[in-house]
This record gives C-alpha cells, structure tokens and sequence, in this order.
C-alpha cells in the first residue's frame, strides 16, 4: 500500500492542549458560572478517560456527586457551560498560549510538499481545530487539510471509530491507504477500529495507555538533533519521524 494520507487526531497529537488548554478553560467557565468545581492536573488526568467535554461535565456529575444549581434541563445547562469553555479556551489560543509538539510543524509541512493529503479526526469541537492551526500554522492552514472531523459530527466519538470514518469518506481512501497519528488509548481504538495503522506519539496524560494495537508508539515525531524513543511496536528508522519513517512502518 503507498501511503496516500495523513490522519492525525489534535489534542495531546498536535499539541499537549489538555493540562494547559482545555483543563484551564473548564475551570474559567465554572468560575464564571460561580461553581465552586477545580479540576485540578491529577484529576483531570482521571476526567480524560472521557471524550468530549460536555460528555466529561456529564461524567463529573454522575461520578463526583459536586454541588450544582437545580436547573430544569440539565443537558441545556451543560450546553452553555460548555458554551462558555469554548470560548475561555478559543481566547487562550488566540493569544498563542500552546505550541505545536516537536517535530509535527515539520512533518505537516514535509506531507504537503510531498503530495501527502492531510485530515483530522477529533473529539474537540470544529472552532477549536481551525483556530490552533490558524495560530501555529498561519491563517490558511486549516485548508491544507482535506477534512476536518471533528465534535458532534458523527454521534458516537472516540474511542468509537466514527470520526475515522468520516475522514475516510470524505478523502475517498481506504484505511490502509492512511496513517493515523494518535496520543491515547481512546485514540487508538478509534483510529484501530476504522483499520487505519497508527503511530502513536505518547505524552504525560497518556504515558501509561494501552495503545498496544498501534504499528509503533514513540515518545515525539523527534527533529534532527532531537531524536524520539521508542516505546513499543515497530521502530521507525532514523532518529526523527519523516515521510520515509512512515513509509518504512508501513512496509
Ligand atoms: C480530546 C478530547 C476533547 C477535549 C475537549 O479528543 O477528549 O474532549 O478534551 O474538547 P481528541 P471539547 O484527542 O480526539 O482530539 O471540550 O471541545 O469537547
Ligand atoms: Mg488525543
């Protein structure tokens, strides 16, 4: 199989935007709601086992039992609140607060000159994909890729495979045809599930994931000088993951 696309996934992929990004912006939005809720780096960390924030409001109510106002429709409740992180965690990135992971400025930039067609598949809502590439990447990136699948798109979001569907459909390739860059266990299933191999690049949330059905897991896409480590499955040639690195996995 040539390889003919790149998948990647966002939070934790593209940039670490969980402890510092998202995890900031629900505590601003229930500050501003006046709750007295702290996610705090640890239990954050346990939160993650769930994907999609207001899924993951829902999942602290139901599990933390945390003092809330009695509202009639819950679900709407959870909306707006949701509503409101979105748009603590859209100004965060607007003032450029989070970085791209080492070496995936380069990669994206190598796949375009090569031809390579680039999608996204996420769980994080669409506005907050288009503005960290806008603020990482300039102002037209969010159109170098093909697709952009994210949020509430597809009912179900990872680790159900939905979203990789989606992306599938929309570039018209089959699964092996693609290569998925993911972070998390819930990604991997996700990305393993629609039959799209996947490189993992691990991080401190996810460091102790199960994401052994993954072709290789590393630690960074690595630069020159700033080599990555594997972790486990297949080890990428060469001490940074280029497209020759890819291409070699899938061999
Ligand atoms: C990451 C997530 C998201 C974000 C929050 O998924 O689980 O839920 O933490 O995003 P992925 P929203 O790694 O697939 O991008 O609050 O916008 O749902
Ligand atoms: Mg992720």
């Amino acid at each position: 199989m040539t390889l003919q696309a790149l998948i990647f996934d966002v939070d934790g992929t593209l940039a670490d935007t969980e402890r510092d990004g998202h995890r900031v912006a629900f505590n601003r939005a229930f500050a501003e709601a006046e709750l007295d809720w702290v996610w705090d780096v640890p239990t954050y960390g346990e939160l993650l086992a769930v994907t999609g924030g207001k899924e993951r409001i829902r999942y602290f109510i139901d599990q933390w039992a945390p003092s809330l106002p009695d509202v009639a429709d819950q679900d709407a409740w959870i909306a707006e609140l949701h509503k409101a992180k979105t748009r603590h965690y859209l100004a965060l990135l607007e003032r450029h607060e989070i970085p791209l992971r080492t070496g995936v400025a380069r990669l994206i930039h190598e796949a375009r000159a090569a031809g390579i067609r680039l999608a996204i598949a996420t769980t994080t809502t669409p506005e907050n994909v288009t503005v960290l590439l806008r603020s990482t990447l300039g102002e037209d990136s969010p159109g170098w890729f093909d697709v952009i699948s994210a949020g509430d798109i597809v009912p179900a979001k990872k680790p159900a495979p939905d979203i990789f569907h989606h992306a599938l459909e929309a570039l018209g390739l089959a699964p092996t045809d693609c290569l998925a860059l993911e972070d998390s266990a819930n990604g991997v299933r996700a990305s393993i599930g629609a039959g799209v191999p996947t490189l993992v690049t691990l991080n401190d949330y996810t460091r102790d994931d199960d994401v052994g059905a993954a072709l290789s897991v590393v630690d960074q896409l690595g630069e020159p000088g700033q080599p990555f480590t594997h972790i486990a499955g297949r080890r990428p040639p060469g001490e940074f993951i280029d497209l020759a690195a890819l291409r070699a996995l899938l061999a």
